[in-house]
């Protein structure tokens, strides 16, 4: 994670903490702010932060009782929860067996669907040859979407708009997806047109129980990175929430779901809903949340692996909070990555004002991770004093000696269908820098 986050709430609960680092993350904030830290190998991240022999050597010399993944990384890899397990080593995250039958696609939308979660129309499961999957076509009709099973984020998927592009669709992505998740096997659902991606923020117990802290919409998004994350979603209603937050705590429960999670959603113009992915781990946008809620939620992930039951109170939200990410890339080029040394930085401040961060003055981001600088969140009233917040904050923020996405955010704010909460899945398509 923005292995920061964590290491805050830890020593706020009294528990001392122990930072991994690779060579290029030495001066990073998160060494300076852990009691200990330990360097877990070269830049590349696979020889550094996926290597898990390296990452549970440095949890048996400090002595570590847990470990808490973040978001990237290793935070959903069924292999490194299981051998933390086996080392006798809590894994603040899900269990292996949650891990695999959730990043089993085709399995989690089954599963769903058993438990009476709202589901798009398509295949029982894996269609088993191109003639089946003609058949389900012909029975939910054009367009229709072909998905990987091991797939999820966007990667593995293709839209088919009429049968003569079937067969060639079919081939194209079971061979990508044999080459990228060893795995080529496909499912199918009916083509949801402009959907908006609203997600529901969930919490699970060691008995099972759960319950909802509310939605966050995170529509606007690039390629299947997300720009902006906000709650509540301008699209949200009371009744809507109530559904929504129903079938999440119902997907939960049906897995015994511990620890927190989030169910996602694709949502139709006319508000119909359906189940998409569950994630298992936290996630970049929790901030926003933890903002409307008035809760630490890496707090909750550390109290309920520890054993705390959950009461069966939602939360919804008080506030309103957007979250830029802001990331060194060159929005005027097509969001380029823009690695350097930062030479000049002053973030903005100011109430209602949130910057999670790990990066100074004199910080030099690596080429070799993603291009996060930095979440930026503002909370407030109203969704409009949220967004008018966004672009004091904005304006403040000086970044200087890489290129980052606030001249995109800045354009953001003032877009006029952003502001009249009037956007979909496919707004970033026809967006275009000034
Ligand atoms: C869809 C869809 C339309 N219809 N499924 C993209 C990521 C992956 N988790 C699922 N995705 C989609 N699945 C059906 N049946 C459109 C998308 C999609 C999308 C979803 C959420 C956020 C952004 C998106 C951008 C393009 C496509």
């Amino acid at each position: 994670m923005c292995i920061r986050d964590s290491i805050r709430t830890a020593k706020e609960m009294g528990i001392k903490t122990v930072a991994v680092y690779s060579t290029a993350d030495a001066d990073s904030l998160h060494v300076r702010f852990a009691d200990e830290a330990v360097c877990i190998g070269p830049p590349s991240s696979s020889e550094s932060y996926l290597r898990i022999p390296n990452i549970i050597a440095a949890a048996e010399i400090t002595n570590s009782d847990a470990i808490h993944p973040g978001y990237g990384f290793l935070s959903e890899n069924a292999t490194f929860s299981k051998v933390c397990a086996e080392n006798g080593i809590k894994f603040i995250g899900a269990s292996p067996e949650m891990i695999d039958s959730m990043g089993d696609k085709a399995n989690a939308k089954t599963t769903m669907e058993n438990a009476g979660v709202p589901t798009v129309p398509g295949s029982e499961g894996v269609l088993e040859s191109l003639a089946d999957a003609k058949k389900v076509a012909k029975k939910i009709k054009y367009p229709i979407m072909l998905k990987a099973t091991a797939g999820g984020g966007g990667k593995g998927m293709q839209m088919v708009t009429c049968e003569e592009d079937l067969q060639e669709a079919w081939e194209s992505t079971r061979r990508e997806a044999a080459a990228a998740f060893g795995n080529d096997a496909m499912y199918m659902e009916k083509f949801i047109e402009e959907p908006r991606h609203i997600e529901i923020q969930i919490a699970g117990d060691k008995r099972g129980k759960a319950c909802h802290l509310s939605e966050r919409d995170c529509s606007i998004q690039r390629r299947h990175q997300k720009l902006v994350e906000e709650t509540p979603s301008p699209f949200m209603t009371e009744k809507l929430r109530d559904r929504m937050g129903a079938a999440a705590i119902k997907a939960a429960e049906a897995v015994k779901y511990e620890g927190v999670g989030t169910v996602e959603f694709l949502v139709d113009k006319n508000r119909n809903f359906y189940f998409m992915e569950m994630n298992t781990r936290i996630q970049v946008e929790h901030t926003i949340t933890e903002e409307v809620v008035n809760y630490d939620l890496v707090k909750e992930q550390i109290k309920l692996a520890a054993g705390k039951n959950i009461s069966g109170v939602n939360y919804l939200p008080t506030m309103h909070a957007i979250q830029c990410r802001i990331n060194a890339e060159d929005p005027y080029k097509n969001f380029a990555p823009s690695p350097g040394v930062i030479t000049s930085y002053n973030q903005p401040g100011g109430h209602g004002i949130r910057v999670d961060t790990h990066v100074y003055a004199g910080y030099m981001i690596p080429p070799y991770y993603d291009s996060m600088i930095g979440k930026l969140i503002t909370v407030a009233q109203t969704r409009e004093e949220a967004i008018l917040k966004m672009q004091r904050a904005l304006d403040e923020y000086i970044i200087e000696g890489v290129k980052s996405t606030i001249p995109f955010h800045q354009q953001l704010m003032r877009d006029k269908s952003f502001n009249e909460g009037n956007f979909t899945t496919k707004f970033m398509e026809t967006f275009e820098m000034e």
